[in-house]
């Protein structure tokens, strides 16, 4: 095939995010009322702040918003994930980082699948959260073997989708007919089931192990196990979930409200409980039910450098250590003042948060500074100060482990908190994935330097 008839990466993601927000409203409908909240609560807030709409304009990000989600899944196999890696790259989505879970009680290890280029997260940065279970952290040693066992039978990939991730890999992309096959095959994989590949009893006993064991052993595949949109004011939504017929877990995870959003809120709903027919030997089918799959949103905020991250850490540690938030709701108002009260030491201002280096940003010329031609390089610091470069934040694209443990317990039902030992085990999780996770870090650094370069670049190129 020729290269130029290819359809582009970022057109596959796009299409498939499409898709499956489209499959997920059907299989959810409680999913549909929120994107439908989170769509007015935008645009009210967008009308309310011209400043807040003029740069995300500015920034090329206010498109993305309305179409913008991640999903999430869990796996089972080191087979399964590799397989997957080599699926999401034909969307253009690469992992990045890495997220052990065990601490907070969950045995998985996980990465984000996404896009990392900027043209591409700016054309739909789809993410999705994607977990590999953890058999090695299971005490009992014959339900470990007979899970394996199970997991080994079973097959998520449909063979045409495997087949058109190799003319993929094997001609650098696809056509569109190819394209469009390989979105509805793909699709196949996270779509749900409501039979299970295992007796009622088997899953009782999986489910008593751990119920992330039984959500990720007991079925035919991944299902997807919630999508969740972006929203520009997620205290707003919190707050008017109820009135949609929707009922918030107890707290928004994440730092608390600012003037500056940092990193990520998040919050969700809980999960539903789903008729499921098991397999029984004697009479076919024996119903039963399971609870596995919720709706969440989140609001994003400036991506963190180190330091920053660092003092993060440590801040929501000083909060928890006054009060962790019960799964009931009883204490929030405690967490949300003793977390408002410990972040009072997070600069809440752009420019000082860039002066103390605790966050990326994106620079550009300012209308002044596209008309200034320089006879050499100066400091960017000068060229702010002279009011030559602006900056603006730049989006935290990824995750983090203390707030996906709050949602992996909400939709886990309460009381399901368990202690494993820490393991993070990064080595083993990209061996079983087949390629090394990207260091988010360096990442946002490096889109950092590159802006600061390009203003450089611009304010010195010799005038025409
Ligand atoms: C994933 C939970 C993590 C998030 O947004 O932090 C997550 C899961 O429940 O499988 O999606
Ligand atoms: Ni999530």
């Amino acid at each position: 095939m020729k290269e130029n008839s290819f359809v582009s990466t970022d057109h596959i993601r796009s299409a498939f995010s499409a898709a499956m927000s489209l499959m997920y409203r059907d299989e959810v409908p409680a999913y549909g009322t929120l994107m439908e909240l989170v769509a007015k609560v935008n645009a009210d807030t967008l009308a309310a702040d011209a400043t807040l709409k003029e740069r995300l304009d500015a920034t090329d990000t206010l498109e993305r918003i309305s179409e913008e989600r991640h999903g999430a899944i869990r796996l089972g196999t080191p087979a399964e994930l590799s397989m997957m890696r080599r699926v999401f790259a034909v969307m253009g989505m690469y992992p990045v980082g890495y997220y052990d879970l065990s601490t907070a009680g969950v045995p998985v290890h996980s990465t984000a699948f996404r896009p990392v280029s900027e043209a591409s997260l700016k054309r739909n940065p789809f993410r999705v959260f994607t977990s590999l279970l953890r058999l090695d952290l299971i005490a009992d040693e014959t339900l470990r073997a007979e899970s394996e066992a199970i997991l080994k039978e079973r097959r998520i990939f449909t063979p045409e989708a495997i087949e058109l991730t190799e003319i993929a890999e094997r001609d650098g992309g696809l056509g569109k007919a190819d394209a469009e096959r390989f979105v509805a095959q793909v699709l196949e994989t996270f779509r749900w089931h409501d039979t299970a590949n295992v007796s009622a009893d088997m899953y009782k006993r999986l489910h008593d192990a751990h119920r992330l064991i039984a959500d990720v052993v007991s079925f035919k595949g991944p299902h997807i196990n919630h999508l969740t949109p972006r929203t520009l004011d997620i205290d707003e939504i919190q707050a008017l979930m109820p009135e949609y017929g929707i009922a918030p877990k107890a707290v928004v995870e994440g730092p608390p409200t600012r003037k500056c959003p940092i990193l990520l809120r998040q919050t969700s709903f809980k999960a539903l409980e789903e008729p499921v027919s098991f397999r029984d030997a004697e009479d076919g089918w024996k119903a039963g039910s399971h609870t596995a799959r919720f709706g969440e949103i989140e609001q994003r905020g400036i991506a963190l450098t180190p330091k920053g991250r660092g003092l993060y850490d440590r801040l929501l540690g000083d909060s928890r250590k006054i009060v962790r938030p019960a799964a009931d709701g009883s204490n929030a108002r405690d967490y949300e003042t003793a977390l408002t009260g410990a972040f009072k030491g997070f600069p809440d201002s752009w420019a000082e948060i860039r002066e103390a280096g605790l966050g990326y940003f994106s620079y550009s010329l300012t209308e002044k500074g596209r008309q200034t031609k320089l006879p050499g390089r100066r400091d960017p610091e000068t060229l702010i100060a002279d009011g030559l470069v602006q900056f603006d934040p730049i989006v935290y694209e990824d995750f983090l482990p203390v707030s996906a443990a709050g949602i992996f317990q909400s939709n886990l039902g309460d009381g399901a908190q368990q202690e494993f030992v820490a393991s993070p085990n990064q080595k083993r999780f990209e061996t079983d994935l087949g390629a090394a996770v990207l260091d988010e870090f360096a990442h946002y650094a490096g889109i950092e330097k590159a802006s600061v370069e390009s203003c450089l670049k611009a304010l010195t190129a010799a005038v025409a």
